[in-house]
């Protein structure tokens, strides 16, 4: 397993990065990071150059970058490479779910076009700078669009995924008093209806969530109610907006978006990045570990929903001027060789996708990857969880036919973009492990006192030097900010993650080590599906963890015991798993619902989860001490519990 393999792909030779310009690069980063990180910022336009470079704190924590700067990200991500001539360039190349539909490829001309539209749209409906607009879109080119036109005007857009029920999104748009939603009528994927606009009238019926307007794109011609006053056809609104709509000055510390994730405790997250640092992290990130070259397709499978496509659909790519696909629907649909029917159509170079969806299309063999002309890759890239070296293997023999260097790239919401990943050319590869620290990454691995451990071990991973990148706060919460990341090891950025660092320098990261599962790539807090396992009226209490799950990475196991006199039967577990989806939404839905008369409790009442992880794991021989349980027969009700499925 720690074997290297040494790329000897047809592109690596030309690298933005080779192993000697990496291995110094990365020592000025470290020993000069302002004189680093100002050159990587002349990537940028900036309306006022900074002067101040790095300006943070950990303890207490303050963190700026590029403070004094100005600047736009969208004039970066569109308008300036239309006055540099560019404008011709093919900026989108739209993929619809249903291969025999209409595509549409847009040149950074016409997205700006859009743009323009669309931030004149807002505009008139009231929205401005600081102002927090929810998007919930689909994959389609108005959902960058949007995203582009909020960071026109100033705007902070919070996109919530479009997987999200009315439940989550209501919780989402009133936690940052959202004043606006952009939406579109409906989604398709895998040749179903996403009842997106519906989704937004039943959260809006909710208590809290009280909006200004709503922006309804037509996607999908679908029948749908408006609310007079409060819903807006987009094309409408457009019909008759100013030709022009300036880019809003931007302070480099000014908010430019806000994303909810999942952490160990509570609520959802507002995760807070500004402008400046973000821009700047997400443009050098995507030059070097992407190598992109100019008139090349690249191609990142992920949801603008998520930080992926936040990074690495709209601002990383847009700001490198490149060529990109945004593809509408599903890995599966119409059958298994679509991501590489798409590859071959559109001629893809470099593309990006989840370990899940690898593993998913493993499974059915080779056939439909080889029924399609992959010849235009030259680099794979892998993000969102772990890679088992099984399906790593898969990627690079059979999609990549063993030329394409594997880019397996380790980053979080929190991150802003990547931060451990092998470049190119200039490190070989470990399949399963993500590789090396980026430019300015010190991570450090710790024991469970804080203790640092040197050289090979194992441990958990803190990074002890700000990046541009990173998340300034928790929107609305800046205590919680601090106490989630900053207090568990005093001084350093704690990650949550459980890493591994070989004898070469390698990372590899093991998983959460904290109350977070992580299902097909996507991060949920076990604390939130507990929440709405216990909002069902016959639940009395739940506890929930991951399990190894062959295609999701991890499922989502849940112990429940029902109010006294309630029955488990096949209806009602169906019945509370449809209430989750309901609660949170398909992804969140459990896969096996233990139902037990109690859990394993201390005597002070905390739920032993170590436990619960070790049965759900079917690992009993190595449960380790029982006797601080307040009743230790319930361990066993529980393990026959389990081997009896
Ligand atoms: C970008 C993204 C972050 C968590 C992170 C870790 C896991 C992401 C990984 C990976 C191993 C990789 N993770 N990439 N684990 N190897 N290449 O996924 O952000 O949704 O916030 O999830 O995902 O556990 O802490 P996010």
């Amino acid at each position: 397993m720690n074997d290297m393999i040494q790329p000897d792909s047809k592109a690596t030779s030309t690298a933005h990065a080779s192993s000697s310009d990496y291995a110094a690069l990365y020592a000025v980063s470290l020993s000069d990071p302002d004189g680093f990180w100002s050159r990587q910022a002349e990537r940028l336009d900036w309306t006022q150059v900074p002067g101040t470079i790095a300006n943070w704190s950990y303890d207490p924590v303050a963190i700026k970058w590029f403070e004094d700067g100005v600047l736009n990200i969208c004039h970066n991500a569109v308008d300036r490479h239309v006055a540099a001539g560019r404008g011709d360039v093919t900026a989108l190349i739209f993929e619809p779910d249903d291969p025999g539909a209409a595509g549409r490829t847009l040149t950074y001309g016409e997205l700006q076009a859009e743009v323009i539209r669309m931030a004149g749209a807002l505009k008139k409906l009231g929205a401005g700078k600081g102002d927090r607009v929810t998007i919930y879109m689909p994959m389609i080119v108005e959902g960058a669009v949007a995203m582009l036109a909020c960071a026109r005007i100033g705007a902070i857009h919070s996109v919530v995924f479009g997987g999200f029920s009315p439940e989550a999104l209501a919780g989402r748009i009133e936690d940052c008093e959202s004043k606006f939603v952009v939406c579109a009528d409906g989604g398709l994927r895998g040749g179903k209806g996403v009842p997106l606009k519906a989704n937004v009238d039943a959260a809006l019926a909710k208590d809290g969530a009280d909006v200004d307007a709503v922006l309804v794109v037509n996607h999908t011609d679908s029948d749908i109610a408006m609310t007079e006053g409060r819903d807006h056809w987009y094309h409408e609104v457009a019909a008759d907006v100013p030709s022009d709509c300036p880019c809003e000055p931007m302070g480099a510390e000014d908010p430019l978006f806000i994303l909810y994730t999942s952490g160990s405790t509570g609520k959802p997250k507002g995760v807070l990045h500004t402008t400046g640092g973000y821009a700047v992290w997400v443009a050098t990130t995507f030059h070097y570990v992407f190598d992109y070259k100019p008139g090349e397709v690249f191609w990142c499978s992920a949801d603008i929903g998520w930080v992926t496509g936040h990074s690495y659909i709209v601002y990383g790519p847009l700001i490198n001027g490149a060529t990109e696909v945004m593809f509408e629907g599903v890995p599966n649909y119409p059958d298994h060789g679509r991501f590489w029917q798409v590859v071959a159509k559109h001629k893809v170079n470099i593309f990006y996708t989840a370990p899940t969806a690898i593993r998913a299309l493993m499974r059915e063999g080779d056939e439909p990857v080889k029924a399609h002309d992959r010849s235009s890759l030259r680099l794979l890239g892998t993000v969102g969880e772990p890679i088992n070296p099984e399906a790593w293997r898969w990627y690079y023999d059979v999609v990549g036919d063993a030329q394409s260097p594997i880019i397996d790239t380790w980053w979080q919401t929190e991150t802003g973009g990547i931060m451990i990943t092998t470049l190119p050319g200039a490190h070989g590869m470990k399949p399963g492990s993500a590789g090396k620290p980026f430019f300015g990454i010190q991570p450090q691995l710790v024991d469970n006192d804080g203790a640092v451990l040197d050289g090979a071990t194992d441990g958990n991973l803190c990074i002890t030097a700000s990046w541009p990148g990173q998340a300034r706060s928790v929107y609305g919460d800046h205590e919680r900010f601090i106490q989630t990341y900053f207090s568990t090891y005093k001084g350093k950025y704690f990650t949550g993650d459980g890493c591994r660092r070989d004898s070469d320098g390698y990372y590899w990261i093991t998983g959460r080590v904290d109350d977070v599962i992580n299902v097909s790539g996507h991060r949920m807090g076990t604390a939130e599906v507990e929440s709405a396992l216990v909002s069902h009226p016959k639940v009395a209490e739940a506890a929930v963890v991951g399990y190894p799950h062959d295609i999701k990475g991890q499922g989502i196991y849940c112990y429940v015991t029902l109010n006294a006199g309630e029955e488990a039967d096949d209806a009602f577990t169906a019945e509370l798993k449809n209430h989750v989806r309901t609660e949170i939404g398909p992804i969140a839905t459990p896969d096996h619902l233990h139902f037990t008369p109690a859990l394993p409790k201390t005597r002070s009442g905390k739920i032993m989860r170590r436990i619960l992880r070790k049965i759900a794991e079917n690992d009993f021989a190595t449960l380790g001490d029982t006797s601080t349980l307040a009743d230790p027969n319930v361990v066993d009700t529980l393990v026959q519990g389990r081997m009896n499925r």
